[in-house]
């Protein structure tokens, strides 16, 4: 198995992604909040890159929820922020929430040529490994990032990934040195353990911005087994 990782945008457009599995990565928090919402029964999630799109869906579907983020805050008229603490069941079961962040959701955009596209985070990294090792293909992990370039949360978990990729398939795993540099992230600084992630830059803007227990909550590592999986425009429980 052949694995790679994209560090950041700046790395999307050259990525040849025909034939493999696209692993998006957003722990702060896009990839956290769809996994919750998912694991807390909402029906489905339909990604959105643009603001105005994700509103134009709603007027021809209102029953839909919207939710998603600008600059961290929930935009107006939406019925949700990007907080997962906020995707419980009494608000998400059985319902299809429409949603659009800064980031996140461009990220999974950029994987559509995949052909198959998984929403990965901390809270589902060993479901997502499990995931990944059963389709047999060669996986790409495509992290949001930050600014355009890399993140460390992001990089954290790619290689938190691999690191329970190699259980299953260590011995035919090979990988890119970008992915030798995700893993060599995560080796290095899980000692830190749930305390890495109020340390990072988004983690702290979240904290000022009074989500910090968002922040604890996205670093709780294999709390669920749900891994949504992206079907043509909607993401799913698989
Ligand atoms: O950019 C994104 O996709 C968001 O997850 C950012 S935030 O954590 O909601 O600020």
């Amino acid at each position: 198995m052949h694995v790679d990782v994209a560090l950041g945008p700046g790395e999307w457009e050259a990525l040849d992604l025909a034939g493999r599995v696209a692993v998006v990565i957003d722990v702060l928090r896009a990839t956290t909040t769809i996994t919750t919402a998912l694991s807390n029964g909402a029906e489905a999630v339909i990604p959105f890159a643009d603001l105005d799109e994700c509103r134009a869906y709603r007027d021809k579907e209102p029953e839909v929820l919207l939710g998603g983020e600008r600059g961290g805050l929930r935009p107006e008229g939406f019925d949700l922020g990007n907080s997962p603490l906020e995707y419980t069941a009494e608000r998400v079961f059985g319902k299809r929430i429409a949603y659009t962040t800064t980031n996140g959701t461009r990220a999974i955009e950029s994987c559509r040529g995949a052909e198959e596209v998984l929403l990965g985070a901390l809270v589902n990294r060993m479901a997502t490994a499990e995931k990944l090792a059963a389709s047999g293909l060669d996986a790409v992990l495509v992290c949001a990032g930050k600014y355009g370039g890399p993140n460390l949360e992001d990089t954290y978990c790619a290689g938190a990934i691999i690191e329970a990729l190699k259980g299953p398939v260590s011995d035919t795993m090979r990988l890119t040195d970008r992915a030798r540099i995700a893993l060599t992230v995560f080796t290095g600084l899980r000692a830190d353990g749930g305390n890495l992630l109020s340390t990072t830059d988004h983690g702290r803007d979240l904290v000022s911005l009074g989500f910090g227990d968002d922040v604890d909550y996205c670093g709780r590592t294999d709390a669920t087994g749900t891994v949504g999986c992206l079907y043509s425009t909607e993401i799913r429980a698989e």
